[in-house]
């Protein structure tokens, strides 16, 4: 499905090497995007590149980049700058998490989900900003997570770093509205990737909600139905959303009758 809108634009995907990411390069290829794919696995993001390239013929630049770098970050960035110009879309992507009780968690581990999922995110949405409010065009959109809504046990940290993506969201929409540039969060529930090669390591979380994970395609599709259009929020599956609207209006009741279904870890 081509996504007229999409021809000729240029997108920034990071943790493009796979999951929703790859998912989302796919889609923008397919509608005529260039594309930079962003991700630490460079060996995954070239065999993509050449699949796009022969598919679509359309241009995708790969960079080998660990968001949680910021040095790192400004320096593709600016080379980014230089090749393309400018960016009309970015999708800020890249993340993990580790699910663990709070006492558990190690120095490294916290570190490393804040470094990744909410400095990353912030690191590489501060090079997009000034040119996108300079040509009062652009759209950003922060892959947070129902995560980010309700946090679980067994979530506290990846949870918080994902209230903390949806805190900066919600006020850099706010801080841009005047300079037509979008910001939108997407809020996934489980989706079927390798995110819980590493996040459920003993796969309890992965067998307990396997009936209702979304598959990465349809998560990538909503994604980019949302680009260049004024999206504040994707919530996916609805029925998850409701829960987060209930909650912040009766959150003790919420938690005290939801507490075998927040317990899936
Ligand atoms: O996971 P996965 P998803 N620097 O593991 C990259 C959120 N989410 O697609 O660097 C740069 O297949 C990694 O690449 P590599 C989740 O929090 C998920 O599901 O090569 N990139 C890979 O391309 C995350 O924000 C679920 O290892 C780094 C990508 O990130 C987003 O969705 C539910 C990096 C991860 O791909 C995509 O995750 C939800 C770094 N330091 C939200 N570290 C879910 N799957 O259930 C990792 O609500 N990456």
């Amino acid at each position: 499905m081509v996504r007229e809108q999409l021809k000729g634009k240029n997108i920034v995907i990071t943790g493009a090497s796979g999951g929703i990411g790859a998912e989302i390069a796919r889609l923008c290829a397919a509608s005529g995007s260039n594309l930079v794919l962003l991700a630490r696995s460079i060996d995954k993001l070239v065999q993509l590149q050449n699949q796009l390239q022969q598919k679509h013929q359309v241009k995708v630049d790969v960079y080998q980049l660990d968001v949680s770098d910021t040095n790192q970050v400004k320096e593709v960035f600016t080379d980014i700058f230089i090749k393309m110009g400018h960016v009309d879309i970015l999708v800020n992507n890249a993340g993990f998490g580790i699910f663990r009780e709070a006492h558990q968690a190690s120095f490294d581990e916290i570190k490393g989900m804040f470094d990744v999922n909410v400095v990353g995110l912030m690191a590489c949405t501060s090079m997009v900003l000034p040119k996108m409010r300079e040509r009062r065009f652009g759209h950003i959109i922060n892959i947070a997570s129902q995560a980010g809504k309700i946090a679980t046990p067994k979530s506290s940290v990846y949870s918080a770093t994902k209230h903390a993506v949806l805190g900066y969201t919600n006020a850099l929409r706010m801080e841009v509205s005047d300079f037509n540039v979008l910001v939108t969060s997407v809020n996934p529930g489980p989706i079927a990737t390798n995110f819980f090669n590493i996040a459920d390591e003993k796969g309890t979380y992965v067998k307990n909600v396997q009936r209702f994970m979304l598959q990465p395609e349809y998560v990538a599709g909503k994604v980019v139905d949302s680009m260049l259009k004024k999206t504040r929020e994707i919530n996916l599956p609805r029925w998850m959303n409701m829960g987060s609207i209930v909650y912040v209006l009766f959150p003790r009741l919420f938690e005290r009758l939801g507490k075998k279904a927040f317990n899936q870890k």
